[in-house]
């Protein structure tokens, strides 16, 4: 008797699709398309070792960042695996300066931008560390059929998909519509996410703290005080808070989504706006904790309500269980 297969991620689009009326069907199938770039970057992750895409291809991207041989490979998956299908106004990536638009032979006016960062991390898949994907999914406002500015600069909250791939142990897609966070595993034997974590909720208060402490000597005294506070032992309050850091967003988010906890990158006397970017960083996965019951702030303003200006605009990150983010808001307000 074959085994009964759990629920595959393209099953859960559809019944996802099922739940809203007069679909057409086109944000499905970006999603399945995501979910094939997704497997075609988890091929290359884990083969790096063995062809030549470990390692720096010597130039540098819009971000002063130096590109890495799988950044590039994983930038054009997803650009090649998007193109074409006319669900896309545009496209935006991290490893790309401007908005990315649909050439012009292939079918226009899609009603959907992708914002992504195509290989998060990726300086860590030297050392086998978990990397990711990260993706967010708005509606296009502009006018006429090609893709604008002003479709990639909408709040977070108006995000209509986010989610991110982490290749890690194992391979798993997380994703929310506004219908719950699901997580899927990707089954290697068959070639399938299936669903392995359904209606995911992150814990209301965790005991892990994720921040560079590397960066302290740039810290302002709010972020110092707030740091000390989770490292402050205090058994009423479950302190110390253990702390963890891969380096690695998707991995330390992933980590901390499941297991409760807050992850910082605070602003500084060096990077004045924080590292993380909005758009295509903070956002989705802000959307996504919200969704599992957390929270997110940059700074103090929730990152959900936050007015982009710029596509590759970098935001101060607090994000992970809402006790936690509460904690941080209020030292960040300095009532504390
Ligand atoms: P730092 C990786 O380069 C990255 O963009 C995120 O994945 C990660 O959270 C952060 O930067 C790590 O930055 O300054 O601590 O090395």
């Amino acid at each position: 008797m074959p085994e009964r297969l759990g629920t595959t991620l393209t099953k859960h689009i559809m019944e996802m699709q099922r739940r809203i009326p007069g679909a057409s069907g086109d944000f499905s199938g970006l999603l399945n398309e995501i979910i094939i770039a997704g497997k075609v970057i988890y091929r290359a992750v884990n083969k790096a070792g063995l062809v030549d895409v470990l390692g720096r291809t010597g130039e540098v991207n819009v971000q002063g960042e130096e590109v890495q041989k799988m950044d590039e490979f994983a930038d054009l998956t997803m650009y090649q695996k998007m193109d074409h299908t006319g669900y896309l106004c545009a496209m935006a990536s991290e490893e790309v300066e401007d908005i990315i638009q649909i050439p012009d032979k292939h079918p226009q006016g899609g009603k959907y931008t992708l914002a992504f960062d195509p290989l998060d991390g990726s300086s860590n898949i030297d050392v086998n560390v978990s990397i990711g994907t990260i993706f967010s999914i708005h509606k296009k406002i502009s006018k006429g059929p090609k893709g604008a500015l002003e479709d990639f600069l909408q709040p977070g909250k108006k995000q209509i998909c986010a989610g991110y791939i982490i290749y890690g142990s194992s391979t798993m897609l997380v994703y929310t519509t506004g219908l719950g966070v699901h997580g899927f595993t990707l089954d290697p034997s068959i070639g399938e996410f299936l669903l392995s974590h359904p209606n995911i909720k992150t814990p209301a208060q965790g005991s892990i703290y994720s921040i560079n402490e590397g960066n302290s000597y740039k810290w302002d005294d709010r972020v110092t005080k707030l740091v000390n506070y989770f490292k402050t032992p205090d058994k009423e309050s479950g302190r110390p808070y253990s702390g963890r850091y891969i380096g690695s967003l998707v991995a330390d988010f992933h980590r901390n989504l499941l297991k409760g906890g807050i992850f910082m990158y605070p602003a500084d006397a060096k990077t004045k706006a924080g590292k993380l970017r909005l758009l295509y960083e903070a956002a989705p996965l802000a959307l996504i904790c919200q969704e599992a019951g957390g929270a997110s702030i940059a700074d103090y303003e929730d990152i959900l309500e936050v007015e982009p200006t710029e596509l590759h605009q970098r935001v101060p990150l607090f994000i992970g269980s809402k006790n936690d983010v509460e904690k941080c808001r209020s030292f960040l307000k300095g009532e504390f």
